[in-house]
């Protein structure tokens, strides 16, 4: 078994328990020939995110791979065809962060509307300040409009916090939500034009896929309202950063929060210039607790898989 970077040892002794286990001690991600030559002749291969797991890597490891256990909800960066041809299972890690991930998106939602890293920044650079009625005054969530696109688990979960905000929710996707999250979310199901046109907050949920590439491209920005902000902890190029950066500095839209990036860990350069910009380093499932439970919820799936019980949790191809 290849686990290609560092997971919690809970997960590694679920591992060891079905068999010999190597843990790549690079901090880093590894190459795509390092990849290769690291996961040859293992039985299951545990990756994450910045690993490109494709019919190229699974022929490299060769006949004997079974498994392949991202450690993550989204799989974009693994080719789940390539691997179903070849017999190997894949599985991610859904459920387990959901809450994790809508906490920081709703994190995101405050300290970009109520401009805390500015007020941060302001204060860290030792600039004189003193409180007055006109002070970096933001903007409030009560009675504004949420607008969730892709209303799966974090979506709904992000709705929920919304909800308790006092915010209404229009929401869109490939087709409508169950009724009864519909109607315990008071959320209404709109095409995506109507929901940049309506929403005060657009927060994106959708996984990243040939479909989602660009979503929010310069025609959407455009849509939103100008005193709209747009957030995102999903996958970098389901926003053209490019086209962000343009739409912020033609003040079509009021904000942005970025959790994720179009070419992780790079970010676009104006972006960083910029005060009515949030940042964060992909943290969206990054606590102690979630990212156990996800790494113990893969060291599962292989275990499963290689005891011939089947995986838990499959991507289906
Ligand atoms: C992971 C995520 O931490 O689950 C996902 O899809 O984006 C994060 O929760 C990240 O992908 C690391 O693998």
């Amino acid at each position: 078994m290849a686990v290609t970077r560092w997971i919690p040892d809970e997960a590694v002794k679920i591992l060891a328990e079905a068999g010999e286990v190597r843990v790549s001690s690079a901090d880093r991600p590894l190459s795509v020939a390092e990849l290769r030559e690291f996961t040859a002749g293992a039985s299951a291969i545990v990756g994450m995110l910045h690993d490109r797991i494709d019919g190229e890597v699974a022929d490299a490891a060769g006949p004997q791979l079974k498994v392949v256990a991202n450690v993550a909800v989204g799989y974009d960066n693994v080719d789940v065809p390539a691997l179903a041809e070849r017999g190997v299972v894949v599985t991610n890690t859904p459920g387990v962060l959901t809450e994790a991930t809508a906490d920081l998106t709703f994190g995101l939602i405050l300290a970009l509307t109520r401009r805390l890293g500015e007020g941060e920044r302001l204060i860290r650079a030792r600039e004189p300040w003193s409180f007055h009625l006109g002070f970096l005054l933001g903007s409030g969530l009560q009675g504004k409009t949420l607008g969730v696109v892709g209303l799966g688990q974090i979506g709904r979960a992000v709705a929920r916090r919304a909800l308790a905000f006092g915010m209404r929710i229009v929401y869109t996707g490939r087709k409508p939500a169950p009724s009864e999250v519909e109607s315990a979310l008071a959320a209404e199901f709109v095409p995506l034009p109507e929901l940049l046109e309506r929403a005060d907050v657009v927060s994106l949920h959708c996984p990243l896929t040939a479909a989602t590439r660009h979503l929010i491209d310069a025609d959407a920005l455009r849509a939103m309202k100008p005193g709209a902000y747009l957030v995102n902890t999903t996958r970098g190029p389901v926003v053209d950063e490019a086209a962000l950066s343009d739409a912020l500095e033609a003040g079509e839209i009021a904000g942005a929060a970025l959790d994720v990036f179009e070419r992780e860990p790079s970010v676009e350069e104006r972006l960083l210039e910029r005060e009515d910009v949030v940042l964060t380093p992909h943290l969206g499932s990054a606590t102690v607790e979630t990212r156990t439970e996800m790494a113990v919820l893969a060291a599962r799936n292989v275990v499963s898989v290689l005891a011939g019980n089947g995986p838990l949790t499959e991507v289906q191809a």
